[in-house]
């Protein structure tokens, strides 16, 4: 077998490939081990990656470091380490040595370094100890809470705070966001499951054909993806008849509002304007849709109805809205703002006076406050956490809404992954003179856009094989 580290010495000087292809020539001449050797393209969007990951020990190492290098605001050092993971996933089998690397871009030294340390040891000792430090895993628990960036986290990790008490004792005013993000914070930080995306899908199409008929919504991020688990629900709203999205947003939010649906939210108008924004700005097309950041509000009965094929009498909708309902007393919420729509439409919609007493009946007095619709700002965490009475959990749920000429775009930005994302920018510019966002499609030498009205149609015009939304998963 070969030497490794004269192997990676040789690497290192980047003059491998042809001896190292003799070498194996003679090993293969005098019978000894044949080794497979992987090969794939380096940008990630040319390749399939399923959700089927056959080198887990190594991507979730790598990923470690990942982390930890965008928690330092280390950008570079981050995708450096996201694309030796991604590159890892894609592959066929389990890697076994480091000989069969050696036809994969992506790899730079440290990431050789991990992937060795591991098929030598069992385990990364980098990745370990970064997970063990006390930097990394505060900097984990204050970025969990919704709101909180790695700059934040930074900034309090440095004055001394390490965990939510302290944070709480610390004095700090919170934003809206960040108060939230820590009233809610054990439920945020509980994977959403697909039943759960599923629930939540049917309350935004409820809500977005009670305001615009004849919108469509579609399930975009991590779900259309195939995963099973997500951080958040992702949705994008569009209408087939273009500007009748127009204004939309608001309606959706006041509809879910009514009806007891949200937590809390955050709606940043579309800032896009082709003409006057150009194509120059491709990277920072995240946040220019009209766009709700929330947190919903999911009655289990919902989800445990679905999982167990044993369907409430009560339409989903109707279910959860007695469930505000048995809340009661619209006085809890008076002055808060919310409270009068909220006791309306449960007036109107209530179904089954006769049904059992909801389990919500028997929570303790001081969660009732919960919900005041994430206006109450009187509740600790530790109050906020009793959630194993709780009927119901909070979940992210992010909207974007898109007129029907930009769907497309959307679709396949909010799509992801991340890195696919990043990937699918990166060959656009560097290899053919294009940007691409999630608005359009410029093309720098025609000086025009590039019309699309369907994903496939935009690898095409980038002249890259169509992958689908399960092969995005890099
Ligand atoms: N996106 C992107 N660049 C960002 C943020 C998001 O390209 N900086 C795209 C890619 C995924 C999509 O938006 C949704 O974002 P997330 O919800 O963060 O990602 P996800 O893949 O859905 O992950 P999860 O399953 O954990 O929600
Ligand atoms: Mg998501």
């Amino acid at each position: 077998l070969l030497d490794i580290s004269w192997y990676t010495e040789s690497m290192r000087e980047g003059r491998p490939v042809e001896i190292l292809d003799r070498h194996r020539l003679q090993e293969q001449q005098s019978n000894k081990v044949e080794v497979v050797v992987f090969s794939a393209p380096s940008y990630a969007c040319k390749r399939r990656t399923t959700l089927k990951n056959h080198n887990t020990l190594l991507t979730e190492a790598l990923s470690i470091l990942a982390e930890s290098a965008e928690l330092n605001e280390d950008e570079g050092r981050g995708v450096a380490f996201r694309r030796a993971a991604a590159v890892l996933k894609c592959l066929p089998k389990a890697v076994s040595s480091m000989e069969q690397l050696r036809g994969l871009p992506c790899l730079g030294d440290h990431s050789m370094r991990v992937i060795k340390d591991i098929l030598e040891n069992g385990a990364s000792s980098e990745a370990e100890s970064t997970k063990q430090s006390e930097r990394f895993k505060a900097l984990k628990v204050l970025t969990g809470i919704f709101g909180v960036g790695a700059k934040t986290a930074d900034r309090w990790f440095r004055e001394g705070i390490h965990s939510l008490s302290q944070l709480q004792e610390s004095g700090h005013t919170l934003n809206q966001a960040q108060q939230a993000g820590l009233q809610f914070y054990d439920d945020i930080n509980l994977p959403v499951s697909k039943t759960e995306a599923d629930a939540i899908s049917e309350i935004v199409e409820k809500a977005v054909h009670a305001v615009l008929p004849g919108a469509e919504i579609t399930l975009t991020g991590g779900f259309r993806r195939g995963k099973l688990t997500g951080h958040d629900v992702d949705f994008l709203i569009t209408h087939p008849e273009e500007g009748k999205e127009e204004g939309l947003m608001p309606k959706v939010v006041s509809w879910l509002e009514s009806q007891g649906f949200l937590l809390y939210q955050k709606t940043t108008r579309n800032s896009y304007l082709e003409s006057k924004d150009g194509p120059g700005r491709p990277a920072s097309n995240m946040d220019r849709f009209e766009r709700c950041l929330s947190i919903f509000k999911l009655t289990k009965d919902r989800c445990v109805g679905q999982k167990q094929g044993t369907k409430q009498s009560a339409t989903p909708i109707e279910s959860h809205v007695k469930t505000v309902c048995s809340l009661g007393d619209p006085t809890q919420a008076k002055g808060e703002g919310n409270s009068e729509s909220l006791t309306g439409s449960c007036q109107k919609t209530e179904p089954n006076p006769q049904s059992h007493p909801h389990p919500l009946s028997q929570i303790h007095p001081s969660n009732l406050t919960l919900n005041v619709l994430g206006q109450e700002k009187s509740l600790d965490v530790d109050q906020a956490q009793t959630s194993g009475h709780k009927p119901w959990r909070a979940v992210r749920v992010d909207l974007v809404v898109s007129p029907v000429s930009q769907f497309a775009f959307a679709l396949l930005g909010w799509t992801g992954s991340k890195l696919f994302e990043r990937e699918l920018r990166r060959w656009a510019g560097h290899e053919k003179a294009m940007s691409l966002s999630s608005h359009a499609l410029y093309d720098n030498k025609q000086s025009r856009y590039l019309r699309a009205s369907s994903e496939e149609e935009i690898f095409a015009h980038l002249g890259l094989e169509y992958i689908p939304p399960t092969e995005r998963n890099a």
